[in-house]
């Protein structure tokens, strides 16, 4: 037994290896890209473009493990209009790869969801503003819109749909999440 488990996974690892090329992508989803151990939500005030925010999700181990040694808090002013874009990458091998470029290169089968709680929902509207082949949304780019928060915290939850065994629609998240993390939200503090 313990012979047929190594085979298997020399077989399985055989296998991934000579599927990781960006060729095979749609032929092999589970390949297709690294998980990420790192996103950076980019979020630039509108009324005065030197006000950048870089909120960091880092989780250098993946899921399970360690808990993650980053996760800013996202802290946006009252009233405002921020243009936004993320970026997500894993930094556990070097150098790091880019796994932005991977989702923009198969943007129909991905898509973000960034859902507010319930506390700031009311408070932030976040709303997709780049579209795959398809005309339906993915979310490498959006804009966040605020109204007076007066120091209302809650949280963004952020979401990275990969479709593979089920066919995007623009509405439905997949059935397994590439990322599903959690950023503290302040608004108007
Ligand atoms: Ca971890």
């Amino acid at each position: 037994m313990k012979h047929f488990i190594s085979s298997f996974f020399a077989l399985a690892i055989a296998i991934g290896i000579s599927s990781c090329g960006i060729n095979d992508h749609d032929h092999d989803h589970d390949q297709d890209h690294d998980y990420a151990t790192t996103v950076i939500v980019t979020l630039v005030n509108q009324s005065n473009t030197a006000d950048t925010i870089n909120a960091v999700w880092k989780d250098l181990d993946g899921p399970g493990g360690a808990a993650p040694s980053i996760i800013d808090t996202i802290s946006l002013k009252s009233d405002i209009t921020y243009i936004g874009s993320i970026k997500l990458y894993n930094e556990s091998k070097s150098p790091k790869t880019d796994i932005t470029q991977d989702i923009k290169a198969y943007d129909y089968e991905h898509q973000f969801f960034f859902t507010p709680s319930t506390g700031i929902a009311s408070l932030v509207e976040w709303t997709i503003t780049d579209k795959d082949r398809n005309n339906l949304p993915v979310g490498l780019t959006f804009q966040v819109k605020t109204k007076t928060g007066a120091g209302s915290k809650g949280f963004v939850n952020i979401v990275l749909s990969h479709y593979d065994s089920m066919t995007k629609n623009g509405t439905s998240k997949s059935l397994e999440s590439d990322i599903d993390v959690d950023y503290p939200v302040i608004i108007g503090q």
